[in-house]
């Protein structure tokens, strides 16, 4: 199994569409195994969108992220990482094929709704950002062999 973050950005959680957002990724099959509503702090998403600093969105990209409260979960699963990858789109969506998270409810790259892990290794580094070991919760549905054959 893999894990990967989710960060519902400020535009989502200001629309009304964690719920909406959250659903398409937990009926997918992914498990969630942590989440939670917090505001990022300035330091917090310099570290997260560190490799971007040089870039000419960068500052506008952290008066985002931070404007407003986001939700922040971490989904456990067979290859989670690309499931979710693809479950929410391409990051421009106007590219993002219809179907998908930014597809369907995005319109603009600087409000792409969603943030999710791109590889294994920014995977655990952002989980490690975002959450303490103790908050996130190992356990099992009555569910999962219907989801993943054993
Ligand atoms: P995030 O990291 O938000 O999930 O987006 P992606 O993984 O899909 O895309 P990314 O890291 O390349 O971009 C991070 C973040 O910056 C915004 N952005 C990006 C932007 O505002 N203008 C741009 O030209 C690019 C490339 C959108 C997502």
């Amino acid at each position: 199994m893999e894990q990967t973050l989710i960060i519902v950005k400020p535009d989502g959680v200001q629309r009304g569409l964690v719920g909406e957002i959250i659903a398409r990724l937990e009926r997918r099959g992914l498990k969630l195994v942590g989440l939670k509503l917090m505001q990022i702090t300035r330091e917090l998403a310099e570290r997260h969108y560190e490799v971007h600093r040089e870039r000419p969105f960068f500052a506008g990209l952290v008066a985002y992220i931070t404007s407003a409260p986001v939700v922040v979960g971490v989904l456990d699963g067979p290859r989670a990482i690309e499931v979710t990858r693809a479950t929410v789109g391409a990051t421009d969506p106007v590219k993002a094929a219809p179907g998908t998270i930014r597809g369907d409810l995005g319109l603009t790259i600087g409000r792409n709704l969603i943030h999710a892990s791109d590889g294994p290794e920014t995977a655990e580094r952002e989980i490690g950002l975002f959450f303490r070991p103790e908050e996130l919760v190992s356990y099992e549905r009555a569910v999962d062999g219907w989801i993943v054959e054993e």
